[in-house]
């Protein structure tokens, strides 16, 4: 079993790197550099052809998509209990959880960043106004689900789905609405940064923003 994860600091990469380190398996991290367009290579568009990462190359075979590439570990590594087993009567919601904040919360994050790039110039500040109602109100939602106290968003148990919203919580730190702004995300948010899988991924992509005090 070989991984070689293809990644950018703080990138959609961040979970999946996050995850390897708190599963402690054996991987190389290859970092892409984005600003330097390495993305758009040929060498990397073979690997992934929509020249995004993370790219995680698994023995020999690459496979794309940062919710995919949760789910898909914690498949193959079970033993880690990061997803409810099938039969579990938490399996769908995780399901569920999983898809809404790749579907739901991720494209509006993405056209936050790249309307410009992504779409006519002209029409941006629209593209960007609307992401950010989405984003405010998935966010809104993630909150009021923490609401009854559970420390995890599935309930007692850290699975992918907090690996994968943490992410995204990140991304909103200079929103004009931060995750770390609403009162449930506030202590989800520090109790999960304060994980040493977390830490040690920051510390690796050279992160600095974002951590506990
Ligand atoms: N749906 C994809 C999104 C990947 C994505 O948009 N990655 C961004 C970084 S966060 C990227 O590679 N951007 C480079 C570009 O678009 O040129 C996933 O979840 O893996």
């Amino acid at each position: 079993m070989t991984y070689t994860l293809f990644y950018a600091p703080g990138a959609a990469s961040l979970a999946v790197h996050w995850m390897l380190l708190e599963l402690g398996v054996p991987f190389e991290a290859r970092r892409v550099d984005l600003d330097a367009g390495e993305q758009r290579s040929a060498t990397y568009l073979k690997l992934n052809p929509q020249g995004r990462v993370p790219t995680l190359v698994i023995d020999g075979a690459p496979v794309r998509e940062s919710a995919a590439l949760l789910m898909l570990l914690a498949e193959r590594h079970p033993e880690a209990g990061f997803a409810p087993a099938p039969g579990d009567p938490l399996r769908a919601r995780w399901m569920e959880q999983m898809v809404w904040l790749a579907n739901g919360l991720l494209p509006p994050m993405r056209d936050w960043f790249y309307a410009e790039k992504d779409g006519d110039p002209a029409g941006a500040e629209a593209v960007r106004a609307l992401a950010r109602r989405r984003i405010e109100e998935a966010l809104a939602s993630l909150d009021a689900e923490l609401a009854d106290g559970r420390p995890y968003l599935l309930g007692e148990t850290l699975t992918t789905v907090d690996f994968l919203a943490l992410m995204l919580m990140r991304w909103s730190r200079n929103m004009p609405r931060p995750a770390t702004g609403l009162p449930n995300l506030a202590p989800y948010i520090q109790r999960l940064r304060a994980r040493p899988a977390f830490v040690e991924t920051c510390r690796r992509e050279g992160l600095t923003e974002w951590l506990n005090a």
